[in-house]
């Protein structure tokens, strides 16, 4: 599969925008501004969904940072609390957040800046500063749900949100709390992956855009992963119900076969069934997943 990637240059035009150049230069000039960075990534790719290097930065500029794994809902229940014990064993303050339901993680994370952010406080008190809200920069990769996060901390729809990529284009500061305000930001990708591989999850949960691969590439690269970890979501979504099809090599002229996908003349049709089986993912059908497991450290 890998060597279906597109030349690297092809493949750089594809998934990083001009606007994205533009604010990875814009975010360091808001980093020297803010109190607080909260890192939103994608429960069900912690690792793939962080930027490599956007990070540091912050660190860098001892700017105290909360990781927030969001879309909690839709990842493997089983991995989340290995993935919290990960990044709470490098040190992070680390939450879980379904960022469309869950309104007491929402009311965590409002706690995890105020306390994050006290040392700031206290820094303008002995200075003999006024004091003023603290100010979050909420930042992470296209679609993660940056912006569901704050609109669920407000209570009411106020910054947009997209099931696409680059739904947020500009920056833009709103009041969460007495003491917080965040500021929303548009997702930021590395210019280049380490893996390029990777690119393939991120196609599939919508960081990168929809142009990237077809479905099918998408498709068949997640089905490996998949066949490996969760054979048994499979048969259950896509399985017949004699249970003969109990093999789990899933593949997408299978699992054509078995919706009833076919074509004139009785060929699987394999784009459908690409098509599908990344529906399904996306809107959580098969259950829980996770696209990587915490590696040992
Ligand atoms: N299931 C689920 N979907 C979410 C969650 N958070 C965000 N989304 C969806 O993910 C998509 C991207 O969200 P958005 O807030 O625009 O992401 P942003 O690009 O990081 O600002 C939208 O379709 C949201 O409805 C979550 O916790 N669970
Ligand atoms: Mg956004």
């Amino acid at each position: 599969m890998i060597n279906n990637l597109p030349q690297e240059q092809e493949f750089q035009l594809h998934w990083y925008p001009g606007h994205m150049a533009k604010w990875d230069r814009e975010f360091n000039q808001h980093l020297q501004t803010v109190d607080v960075v909260v890192e939103v990534l994608d429960a069900r790719m912690p690792l793939m969904s962080r930027h490599p290097d956007i990070r540091q930065r912050v660190v860098d500029r001892q700017k105290p940072l909360v990781t927030v794994l969001n879309k909690r809902d839709l990842a493997d229940a089983s991995l989340l609390d290995a993935w919290k014990d990960y990044f709470k064993d490098l040190g992070e303050h680390v939450l879980t957040v379904d960022a469309q339901r869950d309104a007491q993680a929402k009311k965590a994370l409002v706690q995890a800046i105020l306390a994050e952010g006290a040392v700031a406080q206290a820094r303008w008190v002995a200075k003999g500063l006024k004091p003023r809200p603290i100010r979050t920069m909420i930042m992470g990769m296209p679609n993660v749900g940056k912006s569901s996060l704050i609109n669920g901390l407000i209570g009411k729809k106020k910054v947009h949100t997209g099931h696409k990529a680059g739904v947020t284009r500009q920056t833009q500061w709103v009041r969460v709390h007495p003491q917080v305000e965040l500021l929303d930001s548009p997702g930021i990708l590395p210019p280049k992956l380490e893996r390029q591989e990777d690119a393939h999850w991120l196609a599939l949960v919508s960081s990168i855009g929809e142009k990237s691969f077809d479905d099918e590439e998408i498709a068949r690269f997640c089905l490996g992963y998949f066949n490996e970890h969760y054979p048994h979501l499979l048969r259950q979504k896509y399985g017949s119900p004699s249970g003969e099809d109990a093999q789990n090599d899933w593949s997408l002229e299978r699992i054509a076969t078995l919706s009833n996908l076919i074509q004139k003349g009785g060929i699987p049709d394999i784009q459908r069934a690409a098509h599908r089986l990344i529906v399904d993912v996306r809107q959580g059908q098969l259950g829980g997943l996770c696209f990587e497991v915490p590696p040992a450290h």
